[in-house]
C-alpha cells in the first residue's frame, strides 16, 4: 500500500485553507508580518504542493506599515472557487478595516485589490447557498450575509453555535452535503489544547446542533510526535473521498519541548459515520489517496538567474523596489540597505522559511562593502546571524533584550560562502542559561534544546548555538523560522543561495 508522509507542507505555513476546481487543488495559508503574503500552492493529489505564487503580491493588496508588530498582518485566509472565480479571505490585523476579499479567475493571479467587509473579529470564511447567497463566518462563531462585490454586510452578525467550550471558537468553515450544513470548527486556542469540533443545522441560519462526538479530532495530553492539531478545512475528492487538510507542530527537546519550525500543514482521511464526519488522529503516514502525482524535489539552488524573485521569498513588513535587483549585476541578487539593524523594523531581508528540522543553508556573497549576512529569524527580538563586514565576518545572537556577538575573525576581500546548518542530532548541552548549570537537574538531562545551529564561513566554523531561543516557547507568535540574507550597510550581491532539507526520508511505495 502506497503512503504519504506528514506534514504534506513543512514549516510555517499555518492556517491551511483549501479548495478543489475539477481535479486540482489549491491551498493557502496565513504570512503574518511577511511581504508578499499569503502563499498559494497547487496539486493534483493533496499530497505533493508546490508553490504557485503569493495572492498578496503588491503593496496596494497588502500594507504593513511598520508598526506591524510580529505575528500581525495576515491571519487565517480561507480560498474558495465560485461561479469561475476564486476568492481568497482574510484579515489583516494590524489595518483597522476588518475582513478583505480578493479575486482572481486564474489562481497564480493576477488577484484583484482589496473589497473590505467592516466586520469583526478573524477566520473569515466564504459559502454559498443555492439562492447565490453569500455568507460570511467569523470567529466566534459569527455568520453574515454579504455582498462579496461591494463588502456590504446584508445581514447579521449573528451568533450561530456556542461550540463546545474550549477558548477561542475559531476558524470555521461551512459546508454543505448530504443535505445538510455543516460547521467546522477549531477550539482550544492554537497551542497544544487545539482542537476541532464539528455541528450541523439544515440552513446555514442554524439551529446548529453539536455532532455525537466532540471533538472529532485532537491531540491535547497525548505524546504523539505531531501537536495543536486544529485549524482544518475539508475537501471532498473527485473520487467521493474527503480528506481534511488542518495545521500542526512537531515540537522537539526536553519538557516542556520547543516548536521551531512554527506551525505546519497536514493531511487526514475523513470517513463519514452515520452522517458525521470521523477523522484522525494525524499520523506521520497514512495510506494515500487514489491519486498520485508526485512533483520532482524543489531544487537546492537559486542561482538568481530568473528575472523574478521565485515565489518562496518573503521580506519583512514591505520590499521597497530600490531595495532589491536582479538586473544590476545579472545572475545576482543584489541588495542594498534600507534600515541599519534587524533589531528593528525597516531592514532588507530576503528569506524563505525553514521547512526541515535539519537543514543546510548556505549563500555566496559579496559584500560590496556594506555589512550582509544570513540570519535565522522568528522576529527582531529572536534571531542569530552570521554576517561580514570591515574584513570580519563575525555572528551575533539576539535574544529577548540581550544582544552578543557570539565569535569573529578575520576574512581577506572578495566573496564568501556562508552557512548555516540546523541538527537535531545531539543538540548541544545544556547552555549557561539553562536550568541544569543552575542547579535543577544533572547536566545532559535536565535541559535539552531542540536543536542546534552552526555558523560558518569559506567551511570554518565559528559558532554553535542552542536553538531553542528562536522557538515559539521562547519567542511566543504565530510564525517560525525564516532564514534569509540581510543587508543593513551598503549593498551586497548573492551569487547564490542553497536551502537544503535532510530530514526527508525518500517516499517509498509498498507493495
Ligand atoms: C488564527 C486562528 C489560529 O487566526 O491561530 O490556529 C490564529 N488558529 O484561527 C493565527 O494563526
Amino acid at each position: 500500500m502506497r503512503t504519504y508522509r506528514n506534514p504534506v507542507i513543512g514549516g510555517f505555513h499555518p492556517d491551511p485553507s483549501v479548495c478543489r476546481v475539477g481535479e486540482d487543488y489549491y491551498l493557502v495559508c496565513s504570512s503574518f508580518e511577511y511581504f508578499p503574503g499569503v502563499p498559494i500552492f497547487h496539486s493534483r493529489d493533496l499530497v505533493h504542493w508546490r508553490q504557485i505564487g503569493n495572492v498578496l503580491d503588491r503593496p496596494s493588496q497588502l500594507h504593513l506599515p511598520p508598526g506591524t508588530l510580529a505575528s500581525g498582518g495576515i491571519f487565517a485566509p480561507t480560498i474558495r472557487h465560485h461561479d469561475g472565480l476564486f476568492y481568497m479571505i482574510t484579515t489583516n490585523v494590524s489595518d483597522d478595516r476588518g475582513h478583505f476579499l480578493v479575486t482572481a479567475e486564474r489562481p497564480e493571479g493576477p488577484w484583484s485589490d482589496p473589497v473590505w467587509i467592516d466586520l469583526p473579529r478573524v477566520d473569515p470564511s466564504l459559502a454559498w447557498d443555492e439562492e447565490g447567497h453569500c455568507w460570511l463566518t467569523t470567529s466566534g462563531p459569527r455568520l453574515a450575509r454579504i455582498d462579496p462585490a461591494s463588502g456590504e454586510v446584508l445581514e447579521g452578525p449573528f451568533d450561530i453555535w456556542a461550540g463546545t467550550g474550549g477558548k477561542y471558537p475559531e476558524a470555521p468553515h461551512l459546508f454543505q452535503t448530504g443535505g445538510w450544513w455543516y460547521l467546522l470548527l477549531s477550539e482550544g486556542g492554537t497551542e497544544r489544547g487545539h482542537a476541532v469540533s464539528i455541528a450541523r443545522a439544515r440552513s446555514p441560519r442554524g439551529p446548529f446542533e453539536p455532532g455525537p462526538v466532540n471533538p472529532i479530532l485532537t491531540h491535547r495530553g497525548t505524546s504523539r510526535p505531531i501537536q495543536s492539531t486544529g485549524h482544518a478545512d475539508l475537501v471532498c475528492a473527485p473520487d467521493g473521498t474527503w480528506w481534511m487538510i488542518l495545521l500542526g507542530a512537531r515540537p522537539r527537546g526536553y519538557s516542556p519541548e520547543f516548536q521551531v519550525l512554527g506551525r505546519e500543514t497536514f493531511l487526514v482521511p475523513v470517513e463519514w459515520v452515520d452522517g458525521w464526519p470521523v477523522v484522525g488522529p494525524v499520523e506521520e503516514r497514512h495510506p494515500a489517496p487514489a491519486a498520485w502525482h508526485p512533483l520532482p524535489p524543489p531544487p537546492v539552488r537559486d542561482d538568481f538567474d530568473a528575472p523574478v524573485p521565485a515565489p518562496c521569498w518573503i521580506s519583512v513588513r514591505c520590499r521597497p523596489d530600490d531595495s532589491w535587483s536582479l538586473t544590476e549585476r545579472p545572475g545576482r541578487l543584489t541588495l542594498h540597505a534600507t534600515g541599519p539593524t534587524l533589531d528593528r523594523p525597516g531592514h532588507t531581508f530576503f528569506g524563505r522559511r525553514q521547512q526541515h528540522h535539519d537543514c543546510r543553508v548556505s549563500a555566496r556573497l559579496d559584500p560590496d562593502p556594506g555589512r550582509a549576512g544570513l540570519s535565522v529569524r522568528l522576529d527582531e527580538a529572536h534571531h542569530y546571524d552570521i554576517e561580514v563586514s570591515g574584513g570580519e565576518v563575525s555572528v551575533i545572537a539576539r535574544i529577548g533584550p540581550l544582544r552578543q556577538v557570539v565569535a569573529r575573525r578575520p576574512v581577506g576581500p572578495g566573496p564568501l560562502t556562508l552557512t548555516v546548518h540546523c541538527r537535531t542530532a545531539d543538540p548541544l548541552p545544556p547552555s549557561v542559561t539553562s536550568a541544569a548549570e543552575a542547579g535543577a537537574g544533572p547536566v545532559g538531562v535536565g535541559a535539552r534544546g531542540p536543536d542546534t545551529i552552526a555558523f560558518s564561513a569559506d567551511g570554518v566554523l565559528l559558532a554553535e548555538l542552542d536553538g531553542r531561543y528562536l522557538s515559539t516557547e521562547v519567542a511566543t507568535g504565530f510564525t517560525g523560522r525564516v532564514i534569509g540574507m540581510y543587508v543593513t550597510e551598503g549593498s551586497a550581491a548573492f551569487d547564490w543561495f542553497d536551502y537544503e532539507g535532510t530530514d526527508d526520508e525518500p517516499v517509498v511505495p509498498v507493495a
